[in-house]
């Protein structure tokens, strides 16, 4: 019997997939590597130190630790700039509704994500109340794809793995989320994220008829 529902947070609440992606790209373009929207699939749920080495690798550049340390600054300094312009209509379609049936239904929502921006980006977009539980990359010690991020979940709920379903648009993500012995929902195309039982565009397309 499923009795809660766990919310990735970027490309399933707000977009913010595409700033992590302006962002990427700028630092990216400073190591003369184009990053491309394939990248930047591979890149999504990926802890934000783990993006860098990956796209260090990719374009085969060797930064010194202290750079290292000051490049993530500074992509993080650039996608807070994108954030600090959202506002509540940022939500991507359907998740009002989606979090105001699920209210209506008594279903517990959390919130599972691999940012440390998380809290400052549901401010801005007016969610903060919406979730009983909320875990982002300040809570775990393991990144998706490791299931820690949903299991604490879970656990903050009180409720077993296989009562939860994860709703994910990174491989990474639903990659824990069946780890983790959780159903998995993609938000994205069937070719990006295989293994999700069911794959729609946006949380609106979510039909609540079917929650069992
Ligand atoms: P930050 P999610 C993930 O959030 C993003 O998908 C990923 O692109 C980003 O690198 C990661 O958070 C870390 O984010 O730099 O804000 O700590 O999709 O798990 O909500
Ligand atoms: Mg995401």
């Amino acid at each position: 019997m499923i009795k809660a529902l766990i919310l990735d947070l970027d490309g399933v609440i707000c977009d913010t997939a595409h700033f992590h992606y302006i962002a990427w790209k700028r630092l990216a373009s400073e190591y003369d590597y184009e990053l491309s929207e394939a990248d930047n699939e591979a890149l999504k749920g990926v802890s934000r130190v783990d993006s860098l080495i990956l796209i260090l690798q990719w374009a085969k550049k060797e930064i010194s630790p202290e750079q290292f340390e000051q490049d993530l600054l500074r992509k993080n300094s650039w996608y807070l700039d994108m954030v600090e312009e959202m506002v509540p209509k940022d939500l991507l379609p359907g998740v009002g509704s989606f979090v105001e049936s699920a209210h209506k239904l008594q279903i517990p929502l959390a919130l599972g994500s691999a940012s440390k921006n998380a809290q400052t980006v549901l401010t801005k977009v007016g969610l903060l109340d919406a979730f009983q539980t909320i875990v982002d990359a300040s809570q775990i010690s393991r990144s998706k794809p490791d299931p820690e991020t949903f299991t604490t979940a879970a656990e903050l709920l009180g409720v077993a793995p296989n009562e939860c379903i994860v709703f994910e648009d990174s491989l990474a993500g639903i990659q824990a989320a069946l780890s983790g012995g959780m159903r998995a929902i993609g938000i994205g195309k069937p070719s990006d994220l295989p293994g999700a039982e069911l794959h729609i565009n946006n949380l609106g397309e979510y039909n609540f008829a079917d929650f069992q």
